[in-house]
């Protein structure tokens, strides 16, 4: 087993290094530490007949362990992997693993990505500021919406509450991520009205909206929902990136590289392995990937709304994107969950102002409706950017006046 303990090791430029907490189960933290190095790289529970020299030097080495924190570091080396193919890197560094008997607890924390490997990814074809470019917005957070209720509504329905609330100021509807094409609402046709909305909006107003209908499905009917979607003259896609699975998210980047939708990602059912703080993976570790992957916007947390999220990650997680990484896109984040306008300047002063902020039952929940909904909240951004307080923005906007008192 020494082979992957080494304290000594000193990282190369071209290992990948993986950041684990870990709990062992009735075995010394040197050995849980072991045992997670070979179980992740070359080896397995017993020596084997069949390994030699050359195999020998592909192992992970752990070459840093805090006892006292339950921190380990692990070196992988490059030539474990395969290029830009996240699955495979996965089933290593987030696979067998975490289903261990001799590992109670273990969460993949974070993950430094060599070089080598960032340059093997393409990212996104469009990115934070291409979808600013589109959409002619500066220096304002992009105001977006999620039909509510989240099913039942017919295209039609959903047809005639786009025209309003994009007319009343919203500049960015989506579906939401449980809406596909079911019986009382067909994608195609839900596409085809949505997207004449766009347009008219568009010629009476100048203004580009988007719209980010759900494609989420078996890769190559996503493939054709995304053809369709280009086709109607669409600028965006939604993808539920988590039920559907990397292989599927790198599929529909690529085959779809050409065509340059926004490809915005929804990460419905993340929580089933971010949430438990001593088990699972980040929500970090996957912002990484799903950047690499060539995802233009991802859903990252509210710290203020309905949805889990610790205010130092989702930060973190939203300065990534916004960072520079080896020449790829950088990517939109998306907060999103329980928002009203109340929040809104809690929002701005945790997250900045370089993202979409999505209001679903903040919006449509609204006394007045809907409309009176689009514009309570785009009077609380307006209200922010100019560093006015909210109550006395509302002194003579009733819509943002009545939603304040909806909403404390
Ligand atoms: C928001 C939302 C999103 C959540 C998911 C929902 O609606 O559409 O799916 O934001 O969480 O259905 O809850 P509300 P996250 O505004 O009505 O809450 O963005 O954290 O992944
Ligand atoms: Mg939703």
């Amino acid at each position: 087993m020494g082979k992957y303990l080494n304290l000594y090791y000193k990282p190369t430029e071209e290992d990948l290094i993986c950041k684990f907490y870990i709990e062992p189960n009735k075995i010394s933290f040197e050995k849980c530490a072991e045992q997670l190095a070979a179980e992740s790289s070359i080896g397995t529970w017993t020596e084997v007949k069949t390994m030699n020299k050359r195999i020998e030097k592909m192992s992970a080495k752990v070459f840093e362990i805090n006892k006292k924190n339950r921190i380990v570091k692990i070196a992988y080396p490059i030539i474990l992997f395969e290029r830009a193919n996240i699955s495979q890197i996965m089933s290593s560094i987030a696979g067998n693993i975490f289903g261990m008997k001799t590992i109670k607890n273990l969460r993949l924390l974070d993950v430094e990505i060599p070089k080598v490997m960032i340059k093997s990814f393409k990212g996104p074809a469009i990115g934070l500021e291409d979808i600013r470019r589109i959409m002619k917005i500066k220096d304002f957070p992009i105001i977006g919406t999620i039909f509510k209720p989240k099913l039942g509504l017919t295209p039609k329905e959903m047809t005639k509450l786009a025209y309003k609330i994009y007319s009343a100021g919203v500049d960015y509807t989506k579906d939401d991520e449980n809406l596909a094409s079911m019986e009382f609402n067909r994608f195609e046709e839900r596409v085809i009205r949505i997207l004449d909305v766009v347009d008219k909006i568009k010629r009476e107003q100048g203004r580009q909206v988007i719209y980010s209908p759900n494609i989420t499905s078996q890769a190559d009917k996503m493939l054709e929902r995304a053809e369709f979607v280009k086709k109607q003259g669409g600028k965006c896609i939604m993808i539920d990136i988590i039920t559907c699975g990397w292989s599927s998210l790198q599929f529909i980047v690529e085959k779809t590289r050409k065509m340059k939708p926004i490809i915005h990602a929804h990460r419905a059912g993340h929580a089933i392995f971010t949430r438990n703080k001593k088990h699972g993976i980040s929500m970090l570790v996957i912002a990484k990937f799903a950047r690499l992957a060539g995802v233009s916007a991802l859903h990252t947390g509210t710290v203020v709304g309905k949805m889990e999220g610790k205010k130092s990650e989702v930060v973190e997680i939203n300065n990534f994107l916004r960072s520079s990484m080896q020449g790829i896109k950088k990517v939109m984040p998306i907060a999103s969950g329980g928002l009203h306008p109340k929040l809104v300047p809690q929002i701005i002063k945790i997250l900045g102002s370089d993202l979409i902020i999505n209001f679903g039952g903040g919006l449509w929940g609204h006394p007045l409706g809907p409309e009176a909904g689009a514009k309570a909240i785009r009077q609380a951004i307006e209200a922010t950017i100019k560093g006015i307080p909210l109550e006395e923005y509302a002194k003579n906007k009733k819509e943002l006046k009545i939603a304040l008192k909806t909403w404390k």
